[in-house]
């Protein structure tokens, strides 16, 4: 009863938004799919949603990054932002959306530590800088080294929002004079990475559901990712690839008529070399991707890309 009653608040407070219940189903059938589950599990993906059995203590640390990751997540466009932060996970530090600032926020954030040693999900977004014993960042004194040794090494697990995070990004782009790292690398520790610059907020959203829909973390691939999202390449997935006219690709993406035009390759295109979901899953609730958009990718969703993948324009 107490869960039925939860549930039908939870429609409440969408329907005041806006949210239609079909609309909001029509959600989780989009992430179930992203996840690679069965549409059987939809009912239970909304379940989790409408009456979350537990809400996990979430600690979600800034280093070396623009904020992108944070803003890709907060512009979901279902759940908003409340629905999803708020209820779903219990956000116990997070600098940008906080309200406390200062010292005060320092105490939070050694407090919610203290209160759940071992038990919570850190989320990490950009790179540390290693050299000079991590002199090239800081926060209240303390460098990003400092602060992500002691941060994660409590945490119940690790999750790096973005190819920062993941991998060093721009800021381990050569010279790199500050060393910067990605945290698993940094740390010498396992961790999920959700890469791309900036990764998709459904990745990170259909991860945090894995763990509370199946009580584990998702698969990955060697490189950490879960293997829902990376995978297959972009190129596999492109709807721009010369035998779209195949019958999977036609069912998937509509008609020739329906189709985007030419292969980027000859623009510089990394969608060959780059593994993510942006064809299926896109961005702006499901508006567009870069390919679509008209944009080669760049493949920002693999280590080294700003060295490894540039010049952008040029075939390789
Ligand atoms: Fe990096 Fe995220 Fe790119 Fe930006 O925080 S992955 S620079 S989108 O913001 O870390
Ligand atoms: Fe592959 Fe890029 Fe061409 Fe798409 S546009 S088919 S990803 S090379
Ligand atoms: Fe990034 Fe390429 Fe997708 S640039 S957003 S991985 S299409």
């Amino acid at each position: 009863m107490e869960k039925e009653r939860e549930e039908e608040e939870f429609y409440q407070r969408l329907e005041q938004r806006g949210i239609s219940r079909r609309k909001f189903m029509k959600y989780c059938t989009a992430l179930t799919a992203t996840m690679g589950l069965s549409a059987a599990y939809v009912p239970k993906v909304a379940e989790v949603f409408a009456a979350p059995k537990q809400r996990p203590p979430v600690i979600w640390l800034h280093f070396a990054e623009c904020t992108g990751c944070s803003e890709a997540v907060l512009r979901t466009i279902y759940p908003y932002v409340d629905e999803f932060v708020l209820e779903i996970i219990s956000l116990e530090y997070h600098e940008t959306i906080m309200a406390a600032a200062g010292q005060q926020a320092e105490e939070q954030l050694h407090m919610a530590l203290k209160k759940y040693d071992g038990k919570f999900i850190c989320v990490v977004e950009g790179a540390v800088a290693t050299k000079f014993d991590g002199g090239y960042g800081k926060v209240g004194g303390n460098t990003f080294l400092q602060i992500a040794k002691n941060v994660c090494s409590k945490a119940a697990a690790v999750i790096c929002i973005g190819t920062c995070a993941s991998f060093g990004g721009i800021q381990a782009a050569k010279p790199n004079p500050g060393g910067y790292k990605g945290i698993g690398d940094a740390l010498g520790m396992k961790t999920v990475n959700i890469s791309g610059c900036p990764p998709n907020p459904n990745n990170f959203v259909g991860t945090v559901m894995n763990y509370l829909l199946l009580g584990k973390l998702p698969e990955l691939d060697e490189l950490g990712r879960p293997l829902f999202a990376y995978g297959q390449t972009v190129h596999d997935q492109c709807p721009r690839r010369s035998h779209f006219e195949n019958d999977e690709f036609v069912e998937q993406f509509g008609s020739k008529e329906a189709q985007m035009g030419y292969c980027l390759y000859k623009m510089g295109c990394r969608g060959p070399e780059t593994y993510n979901n942006c064809p299926i899953v896109k961005f702006n609730d499901g508006t567009s991707w870069p390919i679509e958009a008209g944009h080669p990718c760049i493949g920002c969703s693999e280590p080294d890309f700003w060295d490894k993948m540039t010049p952008f324009y040029e075939e390789l």
